[in-house]
């Protein structure tokens, strides 16, 4: 098919003879309309609380922001499991960890499944995947695929590229804006005729952090406001909390802060304060080019034209503990970490600058969008549409709770294997790999979590009342019992 630029496409469509002669399923049945596109852009342990539209307090993502005003933005979307690959895996089928096989970023994806692009090209759409990938097999579905190998490099990064995989081609810069000069590259290129799919996966802000020199000088002198829960003591919480090992006191190497030592003299209380300043300014400083080149994708779609058809998400595999009880990294399932930002406009369907406070899951994201593009949902899918949602209406019978499993033990960081349930007001977790453990927090009286509950009288009620939802969610789900795998508790520490 002849490649035309899009804005020649757009002018022959407003002709208007040529439309009846395009092929049927590049138009929604119920408008007539061609479908949308979707650009989908996820960026790696970006915490909702780095965001500006999200109340940070510790930075700016104008471009961000302007993408939330013009569109809907998620305030209780979650993770299934919060870590790089299982949360990939979630998103591209629909289903949870236990179900697609990535339990844990040890894994390797099985690519033989279906998948969200392979639902959509069979509907006329392109499907393309940039940046980071994460699921080790090679990538299925896609009509296009540029990704890094494994957690990719920030500067003169490597691509392996469909029809040579697993041959690597290095591309000179900086990594967000190299996948977003991809990510343009492709829309530029792509057959205007037919809608299209593209995954924009930034690397960054993943560990260790290193921002180019124009975002590292916005940062380099800052003082970054600290969390209220930097010096959480873990009182009163499992030991799962206790003993996992990513807290900036005990466990932050010097390449979380940018290879730099904390002076020898340093202890305590004062070592976290120095570890956490050196920290952030990185993170933040990746961030700030995340944010950049958001601007730049979305002036891009203004200017082609495609501003109006295309559904564009922000996202991030997971949340990030950002001193927040002390740690880095994430994993758990407290809120700093369980959450995923999720911002996503489509000019013709969704109001501009709405907060909606629903549950959401990754596991939604598929369905939803194989909704919009008017592709029946398969029902082994286990996640939800929430196009309605999109348009401003929530259906009445709409979840009330959410399901977490998390599973990596013994590995990086050491977090005990865990599940757990969180409603709009509570949370029940339970540790279960080493230890047999219980969590409760009452999130309107105790938004930190810095108070476990669970043996409180007054809530005996309640957590027996959410126990036996948690244990009907997980027969939902077709969860397998996970009682205690006794796994025995690693003497091997990583640090
Ligand atoms: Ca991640």
């Amino acid at each position: 098919m002849e490649n035309k630029t899009r804005r020649d496409f757009l002018k022959t469509l407003g002709a208007g003879a040529v439309a009846a002669s395009l092929p049927s399923w590049i138009y929604s049945c119920a408008s007539g309309k061609k479908k949308p596109n979707i650009l989908f852009i996820m960026s790696d342990d970006h915490a909702a609380h780095a965001i500006s539209c999200y109340g940070s307090n510790i930075n700016q993502t104008p471009h961000l922001d302007r993408l939330a005003s013009e569109g809907m933005l998620f305030d209780n979307c979650f993770c299934t499991n919060g870590i790089c690959a299982p949360s990939r895996a979630s998103i591209l089928t629909g289903k949870y960890n236990h179900l697609n096989g990535m339990l844990d970023n040890k894994l390797k994806f099985d690519g033989e499944q279906p998948t969200l692009p392979k639902l959509l090209k069979p509907e006329g759409y392109q499907t393309a995947m940039i940046g980071k990938w994460h699921l080790k097999s090679e990538p299925t579905g896609f009509d296009y695929y540029k990704v890094v190998p494994g957690q990719g490099k920030y500067f003169n990064p490597v691509f392996q590229v469909k029809d040579s995989w697993p041959e690597t081609v290095e591309e000179k810069g900086y990594v967000t804006n190299v996948i977003t000069d991809e990510a343009i590259r492709f829309m530029q290129t792509a057959n205007s005729e037919q809608p299209f799919l593209l995954m924009c996966h930034h690397k960054a802000p993943h560990r260790p952090w290193k921002p180019d020199a124009k975002h590292w000088e916005q940062f380099k002198d800052r003082e970054i406001p600290e969390p209220p829960t930097l010096f959480d003591n873990y009182e009163g919480k499992a030991e799962a909390v206790k003993n996992a090992e990513m807290t900036l006191e005990h466990h932050m190497h010097p390449m979380d802060t940018g290879g730099l030592t904390a002076p020898e003299n340093l202890k305590g209380k004062d070592l976290v304060r120095w570890r956490y300043q050196h920290y952030m300014r990185n993170y933040l400083a990746c961030i700030a080019s995340i944010d950049d080149n958001i601007g730049r994708i979305l002036d891009f779609l203004k200017k082609s034209g495609l501003e109006e058809n295309t559904i564009v998400v922000y996202t991030s595999d997971q949340g990030f503990f950002l001193g927040d009880h002390g740690w880095f990294d994430k994993r758990f399932m407290y809120e700093e970490s369980l959450r995923m930002p999720l911002i996503i406009r489509y000019p013709e369907v969704v109001p501009r600058g709405q907060v909606n406070h629903d549950l959401i899951l990754n596991v939604d994201f598929a369905p939803t969008f194989l909704d919009f593009a008017g592709v029946d949902i398969p029902k082994n899918i286990q996640g939800e549409s929430f196009r309605k949602i999109l348009r401003g209406r929530t259906p009445k019978n709409w979840r009330q709770s959410v399901y977490y499993h998390y599973y990596e033990y013994p590995a990086w960081h050491m977090v005990d294997a865990h599940y757990g349930i969180r409603t709009q007001r509570y949370k029940l977790i339970h540790y279960y790999g080493y230890t047999d453990e219980w969590e409760f927090f009452d999130l309107k009286e105790d938004p930190h979590e810095m108070d476990n509950r669970y043996n409180l009288p007054e809530y005996q009620d309640r957590i027996r009342q959410l126990k036996e939802e948690l244990y009907a969610l997980q027969t939902y789900y077709k969860v397998e019992k996970p009682v205690s795998k006794h796994i025995e508790k690693s003497k091997t520490s990583l640090y």
